[in-house]
């Protein structure tokens, strides 16, 4: 666990000549975030990098993995033959733990249960020089903050989630499995040089207003799509007014407008975290190098030269958000919220209220609605809603337990559940409501997409702060406002509640995790992995085929997806999580959330063959038997939201060889290109519009596949007349090569000599 100071010190070290290159070389500032991916990039070529247009390989420091896609991730790390993980890496159990009746008793379930998979992970972990972070000691990126974030770091993670490390000043960017085994097998991880977002803040925060509200509000000015590409970076004195966790929970919503990763400059808050999480050394050492933890100071003072994009928001002024319902960008103001509900006609009853998640866990957040809490049962208040705390990590729980904050909201009628993913990720056991009851429930997550947390889409999810989710369960209703609103306690009386006040830090300090964590052997070569052929749990990869050397002819058209295509819609989580290392059984999930353009219904579609109706593996599985390759049209950033790569695995899996949308979330779109399908663009995106129920697509151009170059779509209609269209890609030449052989991984292996 303990933390590799040499290779801070070796990552600072390069600090001072890297960026004074690159700044002679493009004869300007340099912001914050393109210090660190300066530092980090393999080569700096003497044009210096254009944002948004070159591929660039870094070298980053850390890696890190939650179970959910590990087993992906370390069965494609197993095939490629390299012996040990060549950076610092870990693996968290946390995402296959089920809530239902509290920690204990759901954390005994979980390891009864997925005891296969926890073993799997375990002696991967164990050989291949991986730490293994075991379930219950807390969630990865609550995890990551308190033990291996450093400012002026670069770390990959496979979760969407990873930039929460941007709290602690990393560059941390999400990124699917296939993407984590080239940095694992010591190889450079290749990105676009991302674009850069400036967000100004002015004031301090205060009152009701928490950092939550920042991103809340932020995600309404940018929406869902509006950080693609980019890197959003924090600057200006309210910086210094968020606590350090604060900052993690701002760059951890992030993905939710698809940025790459959002990071904030180095102050005091990330070296009192620093300090408090035993790592002082590491701020004396990030002290020294101050200067280069900030973007530098013509920067701030003159932002829109320097940044593609400059947003203000004054912390002074920023009210509370409550956001949602279906999408993390529908912003309100607290303020204007009642009426939104009212007009909106969303259930106004709350039902389930629930705080913590890997974006809201931390000792500041609980603080702040214990103390909530603690007003309630001065003014005889208790939870009108169900009401769930699940806090980050077990380093977070025992502290709130020793200092009191769990007593007082259980008191209020709170359930503690396990440090982990639970109900954020649909392991959620919901007794309450049928499938189909329409409902409200409000989180202090992060997504919130139909049917993400209990599989039924007819509950409206809304996103908030902590407090003000805790407030809304002491009214049970979504139309309270606290600020100005008063509830009836139990003795009939009208009460009104303070605003909430909270430490940031425990003054008696954190205590530790001493059992969480298990430190690999440092020779693994003789540990054995087994995989039982008879698992439904656990399957070995077999190889994708190369590609044919041929163009597409003739491939059905699968689905044509219409809306909003997560990647919930595509593999879906919660019951399907136990499936994330079998490939084949986890393919029974795909599409199967999709909307249908044709009937408006989720997995319904018409198998062309038969002309019948029938559900979306089973249309492609009979394809796949038939030797038939098959092809998907989406719409608006098709594959937002998580990183795991089945989204990608499966099509390729049941036969799919290419994705034609409108446009892409990032990692899904790279997940697509590792996995050797074809995301594809429309060029003009009205072109959507010609696709039909029976057509069947051509893809001509195949052989010369080339940067920049578009490919042509022939669209056969089933009354024969026939469309062609130009499509666009994102393929630079090693990705081609991907594509080329069937996946990245079949190239790395290649190189490794193993064979897959
Ligand atoms: C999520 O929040 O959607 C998840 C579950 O953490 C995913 C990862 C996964 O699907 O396993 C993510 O954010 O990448
Ligand atoms: Fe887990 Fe939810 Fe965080 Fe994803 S967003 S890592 S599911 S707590």
């Amino acid at each position: 666990m303990t933390f590799d100071l040499d290779l801070i010190k070796k990552t600072y070290s390069q600090f001072p000549a890297k960026t004074e290159k690159a700044r002679k070389l493009l004869g300007r500032p340099l912001t914050l975030a393109e210090k660190i991916l300066y530092v980090h990039a393999t080569d700096i070529p003497s044009s210096a990098f254009v944002r948004g247009k070159d591929y660039v390989d870094f070298h980053p420091d850390r890696v890190a993995m939650q179970d959910a896609t590990a087993q992906m991730a370390l069965l494609q790390f197993m095939s490629a033959g390299i012996p040990k993980v060549a950076v610092p890496s870990t693996a968290h159990c946390d995402h296959l733990i089920q809530a239902e009746i509290g920690a204990d008793k759901d954390l005994a379930t979980a390891n009864e249960k997925n005891k296969e998979v926890y073993e799997f992970l375990a002696s991967v972990s164990n050989k291949y020089g991986i730490g293994f972070w075991k379930p219950g000691a807390g969630i990865i990126h609550q995890v990551v903050l308190e033990n291996y974030a450093f400012p002026g770091g670069m770390m990959i993670g496979t979760d969407s989630h990873t930039p929460n490390a941007g709290g602690l000043g990393m560059v941390a960017i999400g990124v699917g499995g296939a993407d984590a085994v080239d940095v694992m097998a010591g190889m450079s991880w290749e990105l676009k040089f991302p674009k850069l977002i400036g967000v100004h803040l002015k004031g301090k925060l205060g009152g009701w207003t928490s950092a939550k509200d920042v991103i809340l509000a932020l995600a309404g000015i940018l929406t869902v799509k509006g950080g693609t590409g980019a890197i959003v970076e924090y600057f200006g004195e309210g910086t210094k007014s968020i606590s350090c966790t604060g900052k993690g929970t701002i760059c951890n919503m992030g993905a939710e407008i698809g940025a790459t990763t959002s990071i904030f400059p180095y102050d005091e808050k990330m070296a009192g975290y620093l300090r408090a999480t035993d790592r002082a050394d590491i701020a004396e050492l990030a002290n020294g190098i101050a200067d280069c933890l900030q973007a530098d100071s013509e920067i701030v003072l003159d932002p829109s030269k320097y940044y593609d994009e400059v947003i203000e928001i004054d912390l002074d002024t920023l009210e509370p958000h409550i956001n949602g319902p279906f999408t993390p960008d529908k912003a309100w103001k607290l303020s204007e919220f009642a009426k939104a509900v009212k007009e909106n006609n969303y259930p106004e009853e709350l039902k389930v209220a629930l705080i913590g998640s890997c974006t809201n866990s931390s000792y500041e957040d609980i603080d702040r609605s214990a103390g909530l809490a603690s007003q309630a049962l001065l003014k005889n208040l208790k939870a009108k809603s169900q009401f769930t705390i699940t806090p980050g990590s077990e380093v977070v729980r025992a502290t709130i337990e020793r200092d009191g904050q769990l007593d007082k909201l259980e008191k209020i009628g709170g359930v503690v559940l396990a440090n982990a993913c639970g109900p954020c990720i649909g392991q959620w056991k919901r007794n309450d409501i049928k499938k189909g009851d329409r409902n409200s429930i409000i989180t202090s997550f992060n997504r919130n997409f139909a049917a993400r947390n209990d599989s039924n889409p007819e509950t409206y999810a809304f996103v908030a702060s902590p407090e003000i989710v805790t407030a809304l369960a002491l009214a049970g209703s979504l139309t309270f406002n606290p600020k100005t609103d008063y509830l009836e306690n139990e003795k009939g009386e009208k009460v009104k509640l303070d605003e909430p006040k909270g430490d940031e830090l425990p003054r008696a300090g954190f205590l530790k995790d001493e059992h969480g964590y298990t430190s690999p052997a440092s020779d693994g070569s003789k540990i054995q992995v087994n995989i039982s052929e008879a698992s439904d749990r656990l399957q070995a990869l077999a190889p994708f085929a190369k590609w044919d050397g041929k163009d597409i002819i003739d491939a059905p058209l699968l689905l044509k997806a219409k809306g909003k295509c997560t990647t919930d819609h595509i593999s879906m989580a919660g019951p399907w999580l136990k499936f994330r290392g079998h490939l084949d059984n986890i393919s029974n999930n795909m599409f199967i959330g999709a909307i249908n353009a044709f009937n408006e219904k989720a997995n319904s579609i018409k198998n062309q063959l038969t002309g019948g109706y029938d559900e979306v593996p089973n249309v492609a599985r009979n394809y796949k038997a038939q030797g038939l390759g098959w092809i998907v049209v989406g719409d608006e950033n098709y594959g937002e939201g998580s990183s795991r790569e089945h989204a990608a695995m499966e099509p390729r899996w049941l036969g799919g060889r290419a994705i034609i949308v409108k446009s892409f979330a990032r990692i899904h779109e790279t997940n697509l290109k590792k996995q050797g399908m074809l995301p594809l663009t429309f060029t003009n995106s009205a072109d959507y519009d010609k696709i039909q129920e029976d057509d069947k697509l051509s893809i001509i151009g195949l052989i010369d596949l080339a940067p920049g170059k578009q490919v042509k779509l022939v669209i056969k209609h089933k009354d024969s007349s026939q469309d062609e269209i130009q499509l666009n890609h994102t393929f630079n030449e090693s990705q081609i090569a991907w594509f080329k052989a069937g996946s990245a991984l079949n190239l790395i292996a290649s190189k490794s000599k193993v064979g897959v």
